[in-house]
């Protein structure tokens, strides 16, 4: 295999610390402007070999750290469940996913990728690399200090969207409150740039786009899987949603919207 140009690793590197923390977004593998003089020279020598349009991984996934101390969303998320939804739960996901990827077609994408290839035949890869996603997703949306309104490109989407944001908020929280047994609600941006709300069962996720029905790139999500509240709200997931609230970094949500759009 050729060395990389120092451009071509500089880009690789970026791109494999993003996936490594969980934190890209579709739209990154899209484009990729340095395809190179090493995929060309793939597809003159074999014509029928396609060129794949994202940068390989070579490493294995690994659990993104918390960027915060896992007490520090009390008292809206315990640091017991902090403790144990991260460090058993997630970090669960990501051993079994490592196993389940091995010899398949999809052991050298990038997450999103996986994401957006995976089908109903592929059970370990999608709860286990959906149960890597979500959760990468969701440690990085809420924060500390967080909570309050989203603000400008985001906000005049959602306004478009949903009305005013307690609009947004019931609908939302609806979503959680009455999806049934184990899985997500989300916030998402489909092809057009629009946002929309949906949900999804166990690890499913909206860019699993050969298994769920509205498609698109989402920027927020709540896990109300009972691991995620039972330690502290027992049977009131209505509770737990509402507070989530109090948590929401709307800035972080506001960048991942702005990345979405390419
Ligand atoms: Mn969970």
């Amino acid at each position: 295999m050729d060395k990389p140009t120092k451009m071509d690793k500089r880009k690789f590197l970026k791109v494999s610390a993003l996936v490594t923390t969980g934190l890209a977004l579709a739209p990154l593998w899209g484009c990729n402007p340095a395809k190179t003089e090493n995929e060309n020279k793939h597809r003159t020598g074999a014509e029928n070999e396609t060129a794949p349009d994202y940068e390989k991984r070579t490493e294995p996934f690994t659990l993104p750290d918390l960027q915060y101390p896992v007490e520090a969303l009390e008292p809206n998320i315990d640091k017991m469940t902090m403790e144990i939804h991260h460090g058993k739960h997630h970090a669960g996901y990501v051993r079994k996913l490592n196993a389940a990827l091995d010899g398949t077609k999809f052991n050298d994408m990038p997450l999103s990728v996986i994401m957006s290839n995976v089908s109903t035949d592929d059970t370990g890869v999608r709860n286990n690399g959906g149960g890597h996603y979500n959760h990468s997703l969701f440690w990085d949306v809420i924060a500390p200090n967080a909570g309050g309104l989203p603000e400008g490109k985001l906000n005049e989407a959602m306004k478009t969207a949903f009305g005013t944001f307690d609009d947004f908020k019931a609908a939302f929280s609806k979503a959680a409150k009455t999806r049934f047994g184990s899985g997500w609600a989300w916030l998402s941006v489909d092809d057009a740039g629009k946002l929309f709300i949906s949900s999804t069962p166990n690890q499913d996720n909206p860019l699993m786009k050969n298994i769920v029905e509205q498609v698109g790139t989402p920027i927020l999500g709540i896990d109300v899987w009972e691991h995620a509240y039972y330690l502290n709200y027992q049977n009131r997931r209505g509770d737990y949603i509402a507070n989530f609230f109090n948590v929401i970094d709307w800035a972080k949500v506001g960048q991942r919207f702005v990345s979405s759009l390419g």
